[in-house]
């Protein structure tokens, strides 16, 4: 369908927050003229520090990247066991419980916030459980108390994948400083960026400790090496775009919260489409716009996909397809799909619409516009 409404240059799902040059180069020279460039330097302490103010935590671990934070989060569980967990996440999730040496169990979502259900996490408690870890999907705070009500009555560890939540919160409190510990991703699509990056948001100690060690080949000093660990370091140029991107990030959950706004008064009242619901007592910090697309006729997720990439939109389907139907996990006994019908329902109808804070509004009612005429037009088809 040509149209009017088709940007003259490529609209990606999302842009990364980048400070500006002059803002980096009295950092980049201090690099380039000191020469210490990683190694638990001085940028990756502070920016660990000020973390840690920010999710309101005694320790912020800082990470090469988010998977590997999570797999060494969960390797701190040292005795091997299943791990309960959603379906609807990114495979990253996933991989880190199995590298970690544990065993992912799926239970499903619920329908509206997409989030793993309480409710069925209980149900998948098993004697070989030895933790819970909830996604908050989009940014979306999942239902927190519930799963520190589980894990506190099963004596469970809880971990969380907050890996798009930078910045949401529960009831005036950061997500960051929930159950035992939070995990981060710090990727270039993700609302704050250090390139590549993640980090763990603990109050615990011990924990804090254990994690430094890991993600340093397990060496405590230059003759002490305490046991296994591997690289996860997190290095000082990241550091710095993440001490710059962190005096931004208010601004920039403003312009998103904005383009938010414009999406659902666009949308809102649109045939075949649903929106992730947010639980009152959360704030989302608005980093994604899901949508649901039912499927009706020719109506259906992947045709309006494809019809927004014909022009030049690319949204993208995250997350399809569902961690349980891809191999090995589609093996697993938790993975059937017949047990998991809202995650099937969620992954294969979700589209996750532009959203980056270099958007602008007029962009932002285009591709409403391109996806209104989709609907449109195939509605007077039928
Ligand atoms: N847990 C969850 C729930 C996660 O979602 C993720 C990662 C993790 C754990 C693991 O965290 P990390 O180990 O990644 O820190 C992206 C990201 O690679 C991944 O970090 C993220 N989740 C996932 C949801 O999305 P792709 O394959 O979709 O990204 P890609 O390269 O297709 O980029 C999407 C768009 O972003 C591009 O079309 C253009 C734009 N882009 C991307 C990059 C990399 C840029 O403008 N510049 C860039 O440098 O996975």
């Amino acid at each position: 369908m040509p149209s009017n409404k088709k940007p003259s240059e490529a609209v990606f799902v999302t842009r990364p927050n980048l400070p500006s040059f002059s803002e980096l180069s009295p950092f980049l020279k201090e690099l380039l003229e000191t020469k210490l460039l990683t190694n638990n330097g001085r940028f990756v302490q502070q920016l660990e520090k000020e973390l840690a103010g920010f999710f309101g935590v005694r320790h912020c671990i800082a990470f090469s990247n988010g998977t590997l934070a999570l797999e060494l989060l969960l390797r701190t569980i040292k005795k091997k066991g299943e791990v309960i967990t959603t379906p609807f996440t990114f495979p990253a999730t996933i991989h880190a419980i199995v590298a970690a040496g544990h065993t992912p169990v799926f239970a499903d979502i619920d329908a509206e916030t997409f989030n793993l259900s309480p409710e069925n996490a209980a149900v998948a408690v098993s004697e070989k459980t030895i933790a819970i870890l909830p996604v908050n999907v989009f940014g979306n705070p999942c239902d927190i108390e519930a799963f520190e009500k589980i894990a506190r009555e099963n004596s469970l560890t809880l971990f969380f994948d907050s890996a798009h939540a930078f910045h949401s919160s529960l009831n005036g409190k950061k997500i960051g400083c929930f159950g035992d510990a939070e995990m981060f991703s710090f990727h270039a699509t993700k609302l704050f960026t250090t390139i590549e990056g993640g980090a763990v948001a603990t109050n615990n100690q011990n924990l804090a400790n254990e994690l430094a060690l890991l993600r340093n080949f397990g060496i405590a000093s230059e003759e002490n090496v305490l046991g296994w660990g591997t690289n996860a370091k997190m290095n000082e140029i990241s550091a710095v775009f993440g001490l710059l991107n962190l005096k931004k990030i208010s601004g920039i959950i403003k312009k998103l919260t904005a383009l938010h706004k414009v999406y659902h008064r666009e949308l809102d009242s649109v045939p075949f489409l649903r929106f992730q619901k947010i639980q009152e007592s959360a704030r989302t910090n608005c980093q994604y716009f899901p949508v649901l697309i039912e499927t009706h006729g020719n109506i259906s997720r992947d045709a309006l996909c494809s019809e927004l990439k014909k022009n030049n939109v690319f949204a993208r389907k995250y997350f399809f397809p569902a961690c349980n139907t891809i191999p090995p996990y589609n093996a697993l006994e938790s993975a059937q799909k017949q047990n998991l019908p809202n995650a099937t329902i969620v992954s294969d109808s979700i589209l996750c619409l532009p959203l980056y804070a270099g958007l602008e509004k007029k962009q932002v009612v285009s591709i409403c516009g391109l996806i209104k005429d989709f609907i449109d037009s195939e509605k007077q088809k039928q």
